[in-house]
């Protein structure tokens, strides 16, 4: 009988660890990323890259219109990049999602990278990181409009803009006083805004007016994982001119088209 029993456990060990080994070593499907370098593709690109998941390039051409076509669409109905497709969402089953904000926190739930999972420490996270989404993402891109892209130079728009940026970087600066991150470890909301921080001098900021927002600047953009997110698709926006009236067409003056 304990011989027998022996038998059975010393049969049963080898197919356990097969099945485990068979486990580590499926490759994971990558998840395909719906994407343009902007500071709203960076976010994503940058997150990827920290968590080390295998993702392969979609790029969305904006200046060409590709952020209409039917099927991205269906994935992404706010004609905007980024978004993702993971074919080993919940369940196991794919999952599409918009809006760089989910995203992040989905990836961060995902990975369990970035992003806490006690309750206190996802507040601390997501308040910082919709103070991106709401504040400094939206300003910093109207005042670029205004002051880079406009065809009339609007100055009442541009100062409002560049206040408004003023003011952000000021909040974040304090914030950052007396913690290296936003949400005091590095986490998704430091992702989401060094696109938008890193373009100062274009915002007409002067950077040495907020020391720890330097400081926290110089920090995550000393991350390989940071520069490597940064730095995908760049070269697909070589020779684009943004002042080009065909490219302005397409990204400007958008209204609501009939479905
Ligand atoms: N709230 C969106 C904003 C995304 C967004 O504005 N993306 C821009 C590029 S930075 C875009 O796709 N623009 C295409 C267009 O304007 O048609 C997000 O965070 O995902």
């Amino acid at each position: 009988m304990v011989r027998k029993k022996a038998k059975r456990a010393a049969k049963a060990k080898p197919a356990k660890a097969k099945s485990k080994a068979k486990k580590t070593t499926a490759k994971a499907a990558p998840i395909d990323l719906y994407y343009w370098a902007t500071p709203n593709g960076f976010k994503i690109s940058i997150m990827l890259e920290e968590c080390g998941l295998p993702y392969v390039m979609k790029p969305v051409n904006i200046s060409k219109g590709e952020q209409f076509n039917p099927d991205f669409l269906k994935i992404a109905p706010n004609n905007r990049m980024p978004a993702i497709v993971d074919p080993q969402g919940p369940g196991g089953r794919s999952i599409s999602i918009f809006e760089s904000g989910a995203i992040l926190q989905y990836l961060g739930r995902k990975t369990g990278k970035f992003y806490p999972a006690d309750e206190r420490g996802r507040v601390e996270v997501d308040q910082w990181l919709f103070w991106q989404m709401g504040g400094i993402g939206p300003m910093a891109g109207q005042l670029n409009h205004f002051k880079h892209y406009a065809r009339e130079t609007l100055p009442y728009a541009i100062k409002r803009y560049e206040d408004e940026v003023n003011r952000l970087y000021g909040v974040m600066n304090t914030r950052l006083a007396d913690r290296p991150f936003l949400a005091g470890k590095y986490s998704i909301a430091d992702m989401a805004c060094v696109g938008w921080v890193n373009l100062w001098k274009r915002q007409d900021q002067n950077i040495d007016d907020f020391p720890h927002l330097k400081r926290w600047l110089e920090t995550v953009k000393a991350r390989p994982a940071v520069q490597r997110g940064m730095a995908l698709g760049m070269e697909l926006r070589q020779g684009i001119d943004m002042k080009d009236p065909k490219v302005q067409g397409v990204l400007f003056g958008q209204r609501a088209r009939a479905s």
